[in-house]
């Protein structure tokens, strides 16, 4: 098989970027290592900055998301006591939208299969070659049959646990890593959400967040340790928690019912540089990983896809190598932003049971100082609702 763009991953990075070439005219196989049914099953993010919106509306993908998504301008944070409300329209001119990252999967791939474009399911033993070359190919098995890709470029889209990061070699290759000592046990009911907007919630016996999907379908995660398993919560162990960790309001007015799904993420922030080797570019969870706290996952992977494909237009089009010899640098320096702001939202509304008590205090003066300063929320609004695509 030959193609221009071989992209490893059939993830919200990988769909999107072959959306975007085809419009631009480019061409593209997606390699997905999972059954389409597999890769949809899957529950993750919920929130998108604008920019991410404007992305899908630009593909020609956003009509179902502009039709049941929620256009949310504000979130509350709520700690040692106090609500507070970050008014992302007052302070910033902008909003979110709260749309389930499953749901933008199924609309891409829709939106893949009406346009042609190949999606290869269930490929195994998927390995890259020629990365150093003009040639670069992916080989891999597809229906007990050996495959190869011929291709000139190499889209690493594979989240952290495929191929294509570890085929930079390990010498050139700089990680940056912390992991966390907790995970959130995530809860997806057909409830009411408790709020019309998100609820953060920072309590002292941890973390707890009230997210939706839609109308009567809502999503709840929990602070819980890294060892501890979702088979070890009851659906009511799970409500009578978060009744504990939400202010009073919330709690006495909290709809709840069984759950359809509960399952626990791990927490890390992690970052590997350069995100470009040869022909390969990597996008998304293939090359950083940040806490969910900031909801900067799902719009991180959106905005290496932005710069990665202006910079292949620009070389297909032009022959302009610029874009996509500083794509590394543009798409990091904007990475690192989202990775401090996870950090400082996970820091600060997080329980760290080994944490000093000068640590503790730093925490609530983090907080206190976006409850008392219109600049702190100001700060938090700016980064919530997603930084400009700047380019360097
Ligand atoms: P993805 O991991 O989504 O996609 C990578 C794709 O590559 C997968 O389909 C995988 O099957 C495929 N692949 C892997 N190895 C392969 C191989 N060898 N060959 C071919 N294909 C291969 N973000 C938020 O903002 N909020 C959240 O609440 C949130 N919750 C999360 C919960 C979990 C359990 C996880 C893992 C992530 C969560 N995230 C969240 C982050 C998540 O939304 C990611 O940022 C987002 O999926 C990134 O998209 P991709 O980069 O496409 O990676
Ligand atoms: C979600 O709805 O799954 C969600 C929302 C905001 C976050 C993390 C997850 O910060």
């Amino acid at each position: 098989m030959r193609t221009q763009v071989g992209i490893i991953g059939g993830g919200p990075a990988g769909l999107l970027l072959a959306l975007k070439l085809a419009r631009s005219g480019i061409e593209s196989i997606v390699v997905e290592r999972r059954a389409r049914d597999y890769v949809l099953s899957r529950i993750r993010a919920g929130v998108l900055e604008w920019g991410t919106v404007e992305q899908l509306r630009n593909a020609s993908v956003g009509a179902r998301m502009d039709r049941e998504g929620l256009v949310h301008d504000g979130c509350t944070i709520y700690a040692h006591g106090q609500s507070v409300h970050v008014d992302f329209r007052q302070l910033v001119s902008k909003s979110v939208m709260v749309y389930g990252q499953t749901e933008i999967t199924k609309d891409l791939y829709d939106e893949l299969d009406a346009s042609g474009i190949q999606v290869l399911h269930d490929a195994e033993a998927v390995s890259l070659a020629g990365l150093e070359t003009c040639s670069p190919s992916i080989g891999f098995r597809h229906r007990g049959a050996s495959k190869c890709i011929d291709c000139e470029f190499v889209a690493g889209c594979d989240g952290f646990y495929g191929p294509s990061r570890q085929a930079i070699p390990r010498s050139e290759r700089r990680e940056f890593e912390k992991i966390y000592p907790f995970g959130w046990l995530g809860l997806l009911s057909e409830t009411a959400p408790v709020s019309e907007e998100l609820i953060y919630s920072g309590h002292e016996r941890g973390f707890a967040l009230c997210s939706m999907r839609n109308p009567s379908l809502s999503r709840y995660y929990l602070q819980v340790p890294l060892d501890d398993d979702a088979a070890n919560w009851s659906d009511d162990d799970f409500w009578n928690e978060l009744k504990l960790r939400l202010p009073v309001e919330a709690a006495e007015r909290l709809e709840t019912g069984p759950s359809i799904e509960k399952s626990i993420a791990p927490l890390r922030s992690f970052v590997t540089e350069p995100m470009s080797w040869g022909r390969l570019h990597l996008c998304g969870d293939a090359a950083h990983i940040v806490p969910p706290t900031g909801a900067k996952g799902l719009n991180l992977a959106a905005s290496d896809v932005y710069y990665l494909h202006n910079a292949l237009r620009d070389y297909y089009r032009r022959g302009d190598l610029a874009g996509l010899e500083s794509y590394s640098s543009t798409a990091l320096a904007r990475v690192w932003h989202a990775m401090r702001f996870s950090w400082w939202m996970t820091a600060m509304l997080h329980k760290f049971s080994e944490r000093s008590n000068f640590d503790d205090r730093i925490r609530k003066s983090d907080f206190q100082y976006v409850a008392n300063s219109e600049i702190g929320r100001l700060m938090l609004a700016e980064n919530y609702t997603g930084l400009p695509y700047w380019r360097r």
